[in-house]
């Protein structure tokens, strides 16, 4: 080792790129950022849903779906984010950093850390402040169903931590202990406090996409002072409603890779003797009671979300809740 490029070679070859991994090509990326110990860090908001934190939290999955590259969608709950990208389709046609693990989940929890501490300092009291930190990790995938089931998995959880959170605010602990989530909806229930009341996206959580939109844009030329409009222009935006995955077309995938043909999750959980019908059912005993009837692909009754309603069309031409300008 003469020199100090050779030291730099040994370096890299022995310890900086020995845990370098490079993620599948051609294959759809989740990311998932968690709130770090946010069991303690939420102890001064508002219980079971605090508005000023769930906003920061969306400021984060919104930097995050404009700053991940390839990112498709993003689904809030709780403490956690979950974006969704892609190496292929309209959206990107290379991977993020090349596929760089440990630069995927640094840089996406550092966008997470900025954008929600940003949004949280400019609404809250400063003497009161204090900074969060969150982790992150990937997962990649190749099948749209594998998809499907990572956000049907994480939107039981949201439904079943939205059951409990608001079962801790009205019961003891112990009068809670061996209670199902579906003791804990009859208790409420009882209590005159029914979760099925509360907004949809405090039982399903928020989901967050890409859209463009044509309008007509009017502006004051500057030269002349005269009132113009523009026909026709298209804009992106980011878009969010509440809604439950039932198939699909609730993801906006942008379609199958090529060559990704790996045994499913549903494969997979059969093959070691899982009950996978199980995982099916419970999200439609969610949904059954949340809405009083099953949710089917072609249940098209509904083409605006509207608040306190779940969005129930499938398919491309949802309307969104609220919009926001990329
Ligand atoms: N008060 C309040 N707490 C919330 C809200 N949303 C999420 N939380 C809390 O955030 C915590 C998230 O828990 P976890 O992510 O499982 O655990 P953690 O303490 O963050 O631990 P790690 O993620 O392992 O670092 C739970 O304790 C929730 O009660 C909210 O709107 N209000
Ligand atoms: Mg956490």
């Amino acid at each position: 080792m003469s020199t100090v490029e050779d030291i730099g070679d040994y370096i890299k070859d022995n310890f900086e790129n020995k845990y370098r991994t490079i993620l599948p090509s051609k294959a759809y990326t989740i990311i998932r950022i968690d709130g770090r110990a946010f069991h303690s860090y939420t102890k001064r908001f508002a219980r079971p849903f605090d508005d000023v934190l769930m906003a920061a939290m969306d400021h984060a999955a919104e930097e995050l779906l404009k700053q991940v590259g390839g990112a498709i969608c993003a689904y809030v709950q709780s403490d956690e984010i979950s974006i969704l990208a892609s190496d292929f389709g309209k959206e990107a046609t290379e991977a993020w950093f090349g596929g760089n693990l440990q630069k995927i989940v640094s840089v996406s929890a550092s966008i997470a850390t900025n954008a929600f501490n940003k949004k949280l300092l400019g609404s809250s009291d400063v003497s009161n402040f204090e900074f969060a930190s969150f982790d992150a990790r990937v997962l990649s995938m190749t099948e749209d169903s594998d998809v499907l089931y990572y956000f049907r998995w994480r939107q039981a959880d949201t439904m079943r931590n939205s059951v409990r959170s608001v079962a801790n605010v009205h019961f003891s602990h112990k009068s809670l202990q061996n209670k199902t989530v579906k003791d804990m909806l009859g208790m409420l229930q009882e209590r005159g406090v029914p979760w099925e009341k509360f907004g949809d996206k405090y039982k399903f959580g928020r989901f967050f996409y890409k859209d463009t939109v044509v309008e007509d844009i009017t502006y004051t030329d500057k030269r002349t002072g005269e009132q113009r409009v523009e026909l026709g222009v298209e804009r992106r935006r980011i878009a969010v409603d509440a809604r439950v995955f039932s198939d699909m077309s609730d993801l906006m995938l942008p379609g199958k890779p090529e060559g990704g043909n790996s045994g499913s999750a549903r494969e997979v959980a059969e093959e070691m003797g899982a009950n996978t019908d199980e995982m099916e059912e419970e999200t439609a005993l969610f949904v059954d009671m949340i809405t009083g009837r099953r949710l089917s692909p072609d249940d098209t009754e509904e083409t605006e979300i509207k608040e306190d309603r779940v969005h129930r069309e499938s398919g491309a031409t949802r309307a969104a809740k609220s919009v926001r300008v990329l």
